[in-house]
């Protein structure tokens, strides 16, 4: 569906109808993983663009308006993040992201397909040598298995998985995060991309109920992330004493940052009205 050869395009279809695309130059290849169909594409504007199962995950131009909205909020919200858990994000931007904060002193990253990640590792410049950093342990497995098996603690906890339909719906289901609450240190972060409020209105919702039925607290905000159906949600849990909406400053003066604004980290708790609507119509 997604490539128009006649266009030289290839668009994402999402639900009802709408799409979102890019003049491509030309496929680079197309494969089926264990898991899913990879698509690789050389955009006209956007450097490479990396598609599963149809739908973008990323282009190579503006990946960090998702990457740093999904990673920076939550690791200077916590007083001291030294053990992080990624689940998903085999192209390695967000462990990129997660490896900036000096705190940190492991990273560990579970990623199912390990060729999202060989081809990531090949094609894109996105991982940036985070693989290598001697910080980073990356293992091929089920990020749900590994979380109900694990015995380690982590601070933050982030998933960057695919859509909450599909192979990942399972990373959207109540008792995941209470596996993910349980293995969550005294004072813990957990976020997780989740889609278009819009697009996938009830996914959303059933995230945000069951997150709020198992962490002490929940926030919605909404990031405009260049490639995705605008603006994308994400949804933040915490564990104990730590208050998401303040920031550490001093640690965020250290990060270069070119979407996320930790001087306006308050803006990213503005909503449009039929947003907070339909959040405080949840019960
Ligand atoms: N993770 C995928 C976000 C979901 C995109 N969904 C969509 N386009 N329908 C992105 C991987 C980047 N590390």
């Amino acid at each position: 569906m997604g490539f128009n050869e006649k266009e030289r395009a290839f668009i994402e279809w999402y639900p009802r109808g709408y799409g979102v695309g890019f003049k491509v130059k030309e496929k680079l290849f197309e494969t089926q993983t264990k898991y899913q169909r990879l698509e690789l594409y050389e955009t006209e504007g956007f450097g490479k663009l990396l598609v599963l199962d149809g739908t973008v995950q990323l282009v190579e131009v503006g990946e960090e308006s998702y990457h740093e909205p999904l990673v920076h909020p939550v690791m200077l919200a916590h007083p001291n993040p030294r053990r992080v858990l990624i689940i998903g994000g085999g192209d390695g931007g967000t462990l990129r992201e997660v490896l900036r904060h000096e705190t940190v002193e492991r990273a560990i990253m579970v990623e199912i397909d390990e060729m999202v990640m060989e081809i990531s590792k090949l094609y894109l410049n996105v991982a940036r040598g985070a693989f290598e950093d001697p910080r980073a342990e990356v293992m091929v497995d089920d990020g749900v298995k590994y979380l109900r098996e694990t015995e380690e603690q982590f601070d933050v906890i982030i998933v960057d998985s695919t859509d909450p339909v599909g192979p990942a719906k399972l990373l959207f289901s109540e008792e995941f995060y209470r596996s993910a609450y349980e293995k969550l240190s005294e004072k813990g972060l957990y976020i997780t991309q989740a889609g278009s409020v819009y697009l996938f209105t009830n996914e959303l919702l059933d995230a945000y109920r069951a997150m709020k039925n198992v962490f002490d607290r929940v926030y919605y905000f909404s990031f405009p992330v260049i490639g995705y159906a605008s603006p994308w949600s994400f949804l933040v849990g915490v564990k104990g004493d730590v208050d998401f909406t303040k920031i550490d400053m001093e640690r965020a003066k250290k990060l270069e940052l070119y979407y996320y604004d930790p001087e306006r980290h308050e803006t990213l708790f503005q909503m449009p009205k039929y947003v907070r609507d339909l959040l405080e119509g949840t019960q």
